[in-house]
């Protein structure tokens, strides 16, 4: 835990002490550069300095090249895993069956065109760790997902590396993201693959396989991304205009997928363009914390993906945990499984405990070779 520059480790301690005061910002504070283009860059050419100066401005980034050791098609993992049990999730009406791996494979073999329903399977592994059930998966995506100081578990950059050992840790996964290609449906009728949602924590999402699209292309996901200092607007148009008669919080309920109609409507009458990013296997798209997104698979489609909590985007991942917080409170539902206060303690704790060592020492190390 010596790699922080001394810069970056006040940078992390001071955006942490800001937190304590526990201050509100509203979410159309945060100030983050709108813009429908994407930044995407070679796995193999960029380095870390320039990943978390792109990171610290707040957008989603795509890192291409991003191969991971191993077969992780639908044969593959059907012959190792086909007998476990999961749940199936229809994308368009949220119902639930049970079924097993093998069951739900064989469905990717259909013709989609001939499609009743658009599948996917509700995090799996449900209960155990993915290091328990797919050990090697777990350790080719440690190995190849980019960025590791900030992304895996016990990377120096996630303040959730911090937590003891031996405590209950919150789950950052890596989980997997199984379903089938949405493109049989007319677009307007499409729910989505995974609906609108805001995530606690910035996620880094790795696609490992699609299949082709209706008219035989390469498969890809669709991905739609809102900033934070759009999703006043976001919520204002939900509630008007889609889905007047819910309650709660237009974007954490997660019952609504904004088709082309909308989204052009949204453009047009409230000035909101998303980051649209088209992501294809070998592609990771990293989402920060705060920005609203929805994905339409283009092809049935499998991916990985892990939590993290970076510094740069404390602020917005402290926005949506309190956002949550009042909607359990309404609810009466969910646990706080982050437990924030709890993660940023131990990290205050940690970092502190490094400055006070590199202090001691007349901050005599030198700085990281930060090129991976
Ligand atoms: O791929 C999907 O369907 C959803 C991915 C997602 O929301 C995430 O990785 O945070
Ligand atoms: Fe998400």
């Amino acid at each position: 835990m010596t790699r922080f520059t001394s810069a970056e480790l006040e940078d992390a301690l001071s955006r942490m002490e800001r937190f304590k005061g526990s201050e509100s910002i509203s979410s159309d504070s945060v100030e983050f550069g709108l813009g429908p283009t994407v930044p995407t860059f070679k796995k193999t050419s960029m380095s870390l300095s320039n990943f978390a100066s792109v990171w610290a401005r707040g957008e989603p980034l795509v890192v291409t090249d991003c191969v991971l050791q191993g077969r992780w098609t639908p044969e593959d993992l059907s012959r190792r895993h086909g007998t476990t049990k999961v749940k199936i999730v229809d994308c368009q009406t949220n119902s639930q069956t049970n079924s097993t791996l093998s069951q739900f494979f064989e469905t990717f073999a259909e013709d989609p065109a001939t499609r009743h329903t658009i599948l996917k399977l509700k995090d799996w592994p449900p209960n155990d760790r993915l290091e328990d059930v797919l050990p090697d998966l777990y350790r080719a995506f440690e190995k190849g997902v980019p960025f590791p100081d900030y992304t895996t578990a016990d990377g120096i950059y996630n303040l959730a590396s911090h937590f003891p050992h031996h405590g209950v840790r919150p789950d950052l996964g890596p989980k997997m993201y199984i379903a089938h290609g949405t493109s049989n449906l007319p677009s307007e009728d499409c729910r989505g693959s995974t609906r609108l949602h805001l995530d606690l924590t910035s996620a880094v999402n790795l696609a490992l396989y699609a299949g082709k699209t209706i008219d035989g292309a390469p498969g890809y996901a669709l991905w739609h991304l809102f900033p934070p200092s759009s999703l006043g607007r976001v919520r204002d148009y939900i509630r008007k205009d889609v889905d007047s008669k819910s309650t709660g919080d237009p974007i954490h309920n997660q019952e609504t997928y904004l088709t082309p109609s909308m989204l052009h409507v949204l453009a047009e009458e409230y000035g909101v363009t998303p980051y649209t990013i088209h992501q294809y296997p070998g592609q990771a798209v990293f989402i920060p914390a705060g920005c609203a997104h929805q994905v339409s698979n283009q092809a049935d489609a499998i991916k990985i993906a892990c939590d993290f909590i970076s510094a740069e985007n404390l602020d917005c991942t402290a926005q949506v945990w309190r956002e949550l917080r009042v909607q359990r409170l309404v609810s009466q539902y969910g646990d706080d499984v982050l437990q924030l206060e709890s993660c940023l303690w131990h990290a205050w704790n940690s970092l502190s405990g490094i400055r006070e060592e590199l202090e001691a020492e007349g901050m005599s190390r030198t700085p990281p070779d930060r090129a991976i």
